[in-house]
């Protein structure tokens, strides 16, 4: 007996050596749906002291792990169990990816000795296969002595270079794997310098602050890949330095304040066409930007000069005329040095147009946003809300839906970084608890997630672990009663409703104190503005059911012209 307990004590496991290799790597935090073959690593993690949080789907914990990585620079961990459970997470490190996020999903997998013979094991699938198309990155780890490096590999690859999703495969045989303790030790890998600083060629800084020395309408981008980098008051200096009206994408808002003399967010049309010269920092070309042609950007001649740390990312849809590929935060900083103490601010002229716009439209929708209208329309609404932000701009805010996304983008500004989470580059709908969660759980602030009730359906069970975490969120779901709106018919006359209405006066507040949240049906913006205030300020899981004007909104919200215009009559 004394040999064996002397034997066990100096072997180690599967199970212990991916426990010490996280936390070796200051990674405490995992996003899950138990099962086999993960239950007990889950347990074990917890047991050791790591933050286990178990969803209701393993969909909304990738999304969870991606914004943790997004708001933390370090890979967020999503644990699932095979097959079907990593197929649901391979969503989120899809989107991941896409957004630029760093995350790793970690999935129990079967045998391969079986799914190789494609011999039907428990859940068989040949996950790594599968999720190498849709990742940065994918790695499988047989032998207990590999899970060190594998998941320091893991790591490297999330957050170095263009962040993005790896996969790490797990087959269920690996955590029982015993191997010596002391070789496992020294088997573990402390990453070292995961995501190294990748400086910017002084010419590539020379020539970019030519371009934009010479420039009639300079116009800057802000994108997410800026308020990630965290390089945020470089970013302001340069910004301010420069004299440059910035215009901020979605998830940008808030790098300097929506409000600050040089934003171009409520100019964004003028400021798109009459620019000659346009700085994409932290941003891409994509369908957001009209992939940098066409009626959005008018006719004139432009010139982009481009900050990113991703090479082949250049000339992707237009071309760039000065590249700076390097980190954000290196590139701000030569970019700042270069500029010297004689740095000539912009024409007034054209400051002082895009000025105007935005004065001129902020003032047109204003009064829009102060009426207390029943039902609620979104500007009331959010005008409401508007108004909490602007009272508590640590508050982190969630965004999905078509109207509800698209008016809250325009109507509510942001004052601090990394402060609105939304859909992001797919447009995601169903993001937005798992979003919500890992919100509070990695910065402890209040969350107000603005749902749409369509948005909100997809992800809604999660409302059960936001009560069982107890976590300082507060939901609140426009329900207009559709998707985009309430009022749609069926053409045949049947007695299906349209494909895109839902129950009429649904009670979603209902759903929370199932689980002994805080309730609450708000049906004008001064009892919208109640309830979110005494959500805000008590920290209780609340949803807040706004009832919504069902006409109120339009289809797909501000991108209708996506749908496919149909120009044959319909066949009776
Ligand atoms: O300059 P001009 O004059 O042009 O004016 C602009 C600004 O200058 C001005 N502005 C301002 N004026 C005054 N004051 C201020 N502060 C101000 N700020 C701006 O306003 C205008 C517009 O400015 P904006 O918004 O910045 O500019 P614009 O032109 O809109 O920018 C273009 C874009 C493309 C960059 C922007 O529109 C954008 O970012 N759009 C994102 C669109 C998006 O991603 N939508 C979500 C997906 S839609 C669809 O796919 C949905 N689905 C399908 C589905 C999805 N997505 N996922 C899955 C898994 N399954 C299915 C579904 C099911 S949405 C959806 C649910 C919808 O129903 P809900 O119930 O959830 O929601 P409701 O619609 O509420 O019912
Ligand atoms: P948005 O949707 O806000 O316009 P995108 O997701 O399209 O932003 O673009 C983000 C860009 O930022 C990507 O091209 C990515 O390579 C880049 N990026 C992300 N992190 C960094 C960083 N630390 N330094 C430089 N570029 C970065
Ligand atoms: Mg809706």
């Amino acid at each position: 007996m004394a040999e064996e307990m002397a034997e066990e004590a100096t072997l180690t496991d599967g199970f212990n050596l991916v426990i010490d290799a996280l936390k070796l790597n200051d990674i405490n935090t995992i996003y899950n749906v138990p099962g086999i073959p993960i239950t007990d690593l889950g347990r074990y993690m917890q047991a050791a002291g790591m933050r286990v949080l178990s969803f209701r789907h393993e969909q909304n914990a990738g999304y969870a792990a991606a914004i943790a990585g997004y708001l933390t620079q370090k890979p967020g961990v999503c644990m699932t169990v095979s097959a079907p459970g990593f197929l649901n997470g391979l969503t989120a490190l899809a989107h991941a990816t896409t957004n630029c996020f760093p995350m790793i999903l970690i999935s129990g997998s079967s045998e391969r000795e079986i799914i190789d013979l494609q011999q039907g094991d428990y859940e068989e699938m040949d996950q790594l296969a599968i999720a190498k198309p849709l990742c940065k990155a994918a790695y499988r780890v047989l032998h207990a002595e590999d899970i060190g490096i594998g998941i320091a590999r893991a790591i490297r690859a999330a957050v170095s270079g263009r962040p993005g999703g790896v996969y790490l495969d797990f087959p269920a045989k690996l955590l029982a794997q015993t191997m010596d303790a002391a070789a496992g030790e020294q088997s573990l890998v402390k990453v070292i310098d995961a995501a190294p600083r990748q400086l910017p060629a002084p010419e590539s800084v020379a020539r970019a602050l030519d371009v934009l020395k010479g420039a009639e309408r300079p116009l800057i981008i802000l994108g997410k890949g800026a308020a990630y980098a965290q390089a945020d008051d470089a970013i302001r200096e340069f910004v301010e330095k420069s004299g440059v009206p910035y215009l901020p994408m979605s998830m940008a808002k808030g790098l300097l304040p929506d409000t600050h003399k040089q934003s171009a967010g409520a100019a964004r049309s003028l400021a798109l066409k009459e620019s000659d010269v346009v700085m994409l920092i932290g941003a891409r070309l994509n369908w957001l930007l009209s992939h940098g042609k066409g009626r959005t950007w008018g006719d004139k001649p432009k010139k982009f000069i481009q900050v990113d740390i991703e090479p082949k990312e250049m000339d992707s849809n237009v071309e760039i005329v000065a590249p700076v590929v390097g980190d954000i935060g290196s590139c701000v900083a030569a970019l700042l040095d270069g500029m010297g103490d004689s740095w000539s601010a912009p024409p007034s002229d054209w400051t002082g147009a895009i000025r105007e716009k935005v004065e001129t439209n902020v003032a047109r929708m204003a009064p829009r946003l102060q009426n207390n209208n029943v039902p609620m329309d979104y500007q009331g609404a959010l005008g409401a809300l508007r108004t909490i932000i602007k009272q508590r701009p640590d508050a982190i805010l969630v965004n999905e839906g078509a109207n509800t996304l698209d008016f809250a983008r325009s109507i509510i500004d942001m004052y601090k970084p990394r402060k609105r989470l939304d859909v992001g580059t797919w447009g995601v709908m169903g993001v937005g608890m798992g979003t919500a969660i890992a919100a509070a759980v990695e910065t402890g602030n209040q969350v107000l997630a603005i749902e749409g009730d369509s948005a909100f359906g997809f992800s809604g069970m999660e409302i059960e672990t936001i009560c069982r975490y107890d976590l300082p969120v507060c939901v609140v779901v426009f329900n207009n009663g559709g998707i985009y709106q309430g009022t749609g018919v069926n053409p045949s006359g049947g007695s299906d409703v349209s494909t895109t209405v839902f129950v009429k006066d649904s009670r979603y507040d209902k759903m929370i104190e199932a689980f002994g949240g805080v309730g609450v049906t708000a049906t004008s913006p001064d009892a919208l503005s109640q309830a979110v205030n005494a959500a805000m300020d008590s920290g209780k899981p609340t949803l807040v059911n706004a009832v919504i004007d069902e006409a109120a909104g339009t289809e797909s919200g501000r991108i209708g012209n996506l749908n496919p215009q149909r120009v044959v009559a319909q066949k009776k």
